[in-house]
């Protein structure tokens, strides 16, 4: 009698086990989902959603910016899915298995990213105070819809997502990536790939860092030959480029259109060889200096008691103020060695002034901070902690782009065949488990903008060197940015990263696959 019990028992495990290796597993508790940055707050309810050709996204109100964002999620989900879904505009319920959107702001706090994701087994429910936060929940709904959902040509679903409620908010309001264009110069294509990929992890600020020595990649009307001489060439001699003011527009549009601000970045008085190369007036002794091809720093200065040198700054940040909608100009400042301490402080309390004239905030590199700081400069501390220290001591906010985290130029390890390791050596790990809020003593949480991780790009020449860099680095700090500290921790994370590196495969993203990750077999996929 007991063999038989036994006996049946095998057989139904068997049987159990090929019925469900036959139809896709039912994603059944949301709390088990890997979305990278980590939810404030997830509830499962158990059961699931299902998107399907009849699926249609209904907005309530008349918001057209919520529009574009249901739009875009219809336009996210089409290549995988073949679903052509409607954006239906409704003042009463949505139908069964639809996506339905409404705001529940009255715009008071336009800054505000949160939204509210509430997946039943009839109607998936976004509800946000602004846009932007439905944008943001866009990022945490393709996360967890099946990873195939990011193939470009249709998967064979079905696309299901676990019910439950989650409600979302970022812990800063800063979250960015910087891309150097001025070393190596990338197109406004490759510029769009990255604002896609740092959409998707609810990145909101790309910084572009457009001048150095090595190159000047934005068009200024009233001073061409900073790109047409200065644009012309870039670290390694490579031609270079730039972009026409027509160019950099689009990109901000681009951005814009994803809820990602544009931070431009003129760095002065150093770095400052292509322009000096381009116009010998811009020179203490009058001479214009030679086109640079190398990665030295350092060796470059503005002629900061020369009238001229005004004239230019006005023109440049005037210029680029009339293009940029975003609440800062960027105006560098690092690694001035060549400019007179006397002379830099000069410089920097005209190039506040002139920012401010044209109605912008300044964020300057961490030495900024050596100087009297404008209303509402921000210092990016890269560096010197007591540069940060400072600003604060100034009432100023510091952007946490510490190089010994979060400088994605940093080789993983002695064998990355690309990138520096003058700050660190950055693993995977090494990138996420930090805390802006209590890595320099006297700058707290309240003291702190955001974070941003920039990508110097003197060894980088291609859009798939910059993915290996920046990728699954920037997924974490990312994460720092988003999500509260208490939530955040390296065991949990990496884990979810595991999963996560099949989404990543699939956008044909060429991360790096860290060991420290237990990125799953092959055939376990
Ligand atoms: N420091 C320089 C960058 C770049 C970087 C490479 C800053 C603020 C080293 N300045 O980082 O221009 O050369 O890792």
């Amino acid at each position: 009698m007991k063999q038989s019990y036994v006996s049946m028992a095998i057989v139904a495990l068997s049987l159990g086990i090929s019925l469900g290796s036959c139809k896709k597993q039912e994603p059944s508790d949301l709390t088990k989902e890997s979305v990278i940055p980590a939810p404030v707050s997830v509830t499962a309810t158990g059961g699931y959603f299902t998107i399907s050709k009849n699926t249609d996204i209904y907005i309530k109100g008349e918001s057209e910016e919520l529009r574009q964002v249901a739009q875009h999620l219809a336009d996210r989900l089409k290549p995988a899915t073949g679903f052509e879904m409607e954006i239906i505009q409704t003042s009463g319920e949505p139908k069964r298995g639809s996506i339905f959107f409404l705001l529940t702001g009255d715009g008071t706090n336009p800054a505000d990213e949160s939204y509210e994701l509430a997946i039943g087994k009839k109607v998936m429910q976004v509800s946000a105070v602004n846009p932007a936060g439905a944008f943001r929940a866009i990022q945490t709904i393709r996360q967890l819809l099946p990873p195939e959902i990011e193939l470009s040509t249709s998967g064979e679903g079905p696309w299901m997502v676990p019910t439950g409620v989650i409600s979302d908010y970022p812990d800063y309001s800063y979250r960015g990536m910087m891309l150097d264009v001025a070393r190596h110069f990338f197109s406004v294509e490759e510029v769009k790939r990255v604002i896609d990929l740092i959409a998707y992890y609810k990145l909101n600020v790309l910084h572009l860092h457009l001048t150095d020595d090595q190159g000047w990649r934005i068009e200024i009307k009233s001073w061409p030959n900073l790109t047409a001489h200065g644009g012309s060439t870039e670290v390694g001699g490579g031609e270079g480029g730039f972009f026409t003011q027509e160019q950099y527009s689009d990109i901000v549009k681009y951005a814009h259109e994803r809820h990602i601000t544009i931070v431009p970045e003129i760095d002065m008085p150093g770095h400052t060889n292509a322009a000096l190369a381009s116009y010998a007036e811009l020179n203490c002794d009058g001479k214009a200096r030679e086109l640079y091809t190398g990665i030295k720093v350092g060796f470059s200065s503005l002629c900061v008691r020369k009238d001229v040198t005004y004239k230019f700054v006005d023109d440049v940040i005037r210029e680029l103020s009339e293009l940029t909608p975003g609440p800062y100009i960027h105006i560098g400042g690092d690694e001035s060695h060549s400019t007179k301490t006397e002379d830099y402080l000069f410089f920097m309390e005209k190039a506040q002034e002139i920012v401010s004239k044209y109605g912008k905030s300044v964020l300057g590199w961490d030495e900024i901070a050596t100087t009297r700081l404008a209303e509402g400069s921000v210092a990016q501390f890269w560096a010197k902690a007591s540069n940060a220290q400072k600003a604060v001591e100034q009432g100023a906010k510091v952007l946490f782009s510490p190089a010994i985290k979060t400088y994605l130029d940093m080789q993983y390890d002695t064998t990355t065949k690309l990138g520096l390791h003058w700050a660190a050596y950055i693993e995977v790990d090494d990138a996420y488990d930090w805390d802006p809020a209590t890595l320099v003593d006297g700058v707290g949480k309240d003291n702190i903008l955001g974070v941003e991780a920039p990508l110097w790009t003197e060894t980088i020449t291609n859009i798939d060197e910059l993915e290996y860099m920046v990728f699954p680095r920037l997924a974490g700090i990312a994460e720092i940015g988003w999500t509260p500290a208490l939530k955040r921790d390296w065991v949990d994370y990496r884990e979810r990263l595991a999963k996560h590196g099949e989404r990543l495969k699939i956008m044909g993203v060429d991360f790096y696959q860290s060991d420290r990750v237990p990125w799953p077999e092959p055939d376990q996929q």
